[in-house]
């Protein structure tokens, strides 16, 4: 990485400690993504962005700020990047991923507390994350317990503005999340300076739309057998998505689908053309969350798709380009985003025909269902999941864990089981 050094100190973070992660995660990318054969040139990029992860994007933010801009961190994907962008915000995903961040969560929150919800709490305290230093405003929602009270303790540290996610869809449910993204429009204006104009909404709906749809063109490149990227790089690029510049975003992934789609037509695969095909769901990956999928893929079975937040419940579904006021653009946002199936819903049935349609689209021969440590969201509707999947002949294997290698050789034994089992 080129040296940022002068910046880091700029954004006051703990410089030391932030060394230890840099030394470590060179080694970490090396190992899970430079030692596959046959990777797509276009991943470059990518690989690129990882490598500079801490320096050229936070740069990029710090000039907007320079600017006069603001920058907005956000945890979950039922917050509506379109209003930020409409206001000359910029969006950037904040969710930890690293066990390195872990224990300065565990500082302030109960030992039994997710590990995604610790780390994005542990990367602002320790100072040791440039994006959670850079963001103006942190976005958070109502999704789960542990994030609701997670936003009070970073609310002593920087502006925190909580959408209230419903938890039910009926109609009125819709109707209160139109509310939300009402008061989120004014929230974002008042905290911008800018106003947000149908004109503004309109571009920045088709800005977000164009990313969502190259990543839905990447992902369906991997419905091909054999399928022409690992599953590890496409999570990368979904990784990525949440805090590049949308429309580099889209360009860079429409490149890398094109040189995917060429292989296609050559016949040319990443792995041999019966290699199993896995699906992964449950809670999200969030960058440098990379163990599982490493797992699977060195064991010689590829993941075909995620129904995982950093997935398809990430780009599926687009907001509707038509609406001209700011009230319909509203109402075609919340119909959008209450599309998305997490299971902070009750009842949560569209997760499960989002899984089963996957799963026959990709032609997966299995599921592996996994569970963030103390999700109980998660891990309660993993027992519908299998159920559902019994149902339905899908074989399923559910596993918890957590951002720590201390399980690593005992789940590495259980996705070998499970993949022998689909061998059979
Ligand atoms: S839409 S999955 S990003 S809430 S894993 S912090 S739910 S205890 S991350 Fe999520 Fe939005 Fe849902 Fe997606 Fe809580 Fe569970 Fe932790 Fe979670």
């Amino acid at each position: 990485m080129a040296d940022y050094r002068q910046m880091w100190t700029d954004l006051e973070m703990d410089i030391d400690k932030h060394d230890l992660l840099c030394e470590a995660l060179p080694e970490a990318f090396g190992g899970v993504y430079l030692t596959q054969e046959n990777r797509p040139q276009s991943m470059d990029f990518f690989d690129f962005v990882v490598s500079e992860i801490h320096g050229v994007r936070p740069a990029e933010l710090i000039e907007h700020q320079k600017t006069g801009g603001k920058v907005f961190g956000t945890f979950c994907v039922y917050v509506p990047d379109e209003v930020i962008f409409a206001a000359g915000g910029i969006a950037t995903g904040l969710c930890g991923g690293s066990q390195f961040w872990v224990s300065g969560g565990e500082k302030v929150l109960p030992p039994n507390t997710c590990p995604l919800i610790k780390a994005s709490v542990g990367a602002r305290l320790d100072k040791t994350c440039p994006f959670f230093r850079i963001a103006d405003m942190y976005v958070g929602e109502t999704t789960c317990d542990g994030k609701k009270k997670a936003w009070e303790i970073l609310a002593s540290e920087v502006p925190v503005h909580v959408i209230d996610i419903p938890q039910m869809k009926r109609e009125k449910d819709i109707k209160a999340f139109q509310g939300e993204i009402m008061d989120f429009i004014k929230v974002v204006e008042d905290f911008t300076g800018n106003k947000v104009t149908p004109e503004a909404l309109g571009q920045s709906i088709k800005l977000i739309n164009n990313k969502r749809r190259a990543l839905q063109r990447l992902y369906s490149t991997r419905k091909a057998s054999p399928v022409p990227i690992s599953g590890k790089d496409a999570l990368l690029v979904t990784q990525i998505a949440f805090y590049d510049d949308p429309a580099r975003c889209a360009e860079m992934t429409n490149n890398l689908s094109e040189e995917l789609e060429e292989r296609i037509s050559r016949n040319e695969g990443v792995f041999p053309e019966n290699a199993l095909r896995i699906l992964v769901t449950g809670t999200p990956l969030a960058i440098p969350n990379w163990k599982l999928h490493h797992i699977i893929e060195t064991a010689g079975a590829a993941v075909v798709v995620e129904e995982l937040c950093t997935g398809t419940r990430y780009f599926e579904n687009l907001v509707d380009e038509n609406a001209a006021t700011i009230e319909e653009q509203v109402k075609a946002l919340a119909e959008r985003y209450m599309k998305t199936n997490c299971a902070c819903f009750t009842p949560n049935p569209g997760r499960i025909d989002d899984i089963i349609r996957l799963a026959n689209e990709y032609k997966v021969d299995g599921i592996i269902d996994t569970n963030l440590q103390f999700c109980n969201l998660y891990s309660t509707e993993s027992y519908l999941v299998k159920q559902a999947m019994t149902a339905k002949n899908i074989p399923v294997l559910h596993i918890e864990t957590d951002y720590s290698e201390q399980d690593y050789e005992q789940l590495r034994t259980r996705v070998e089981a499970f993949l022998e089992i689909l061998r059979k």
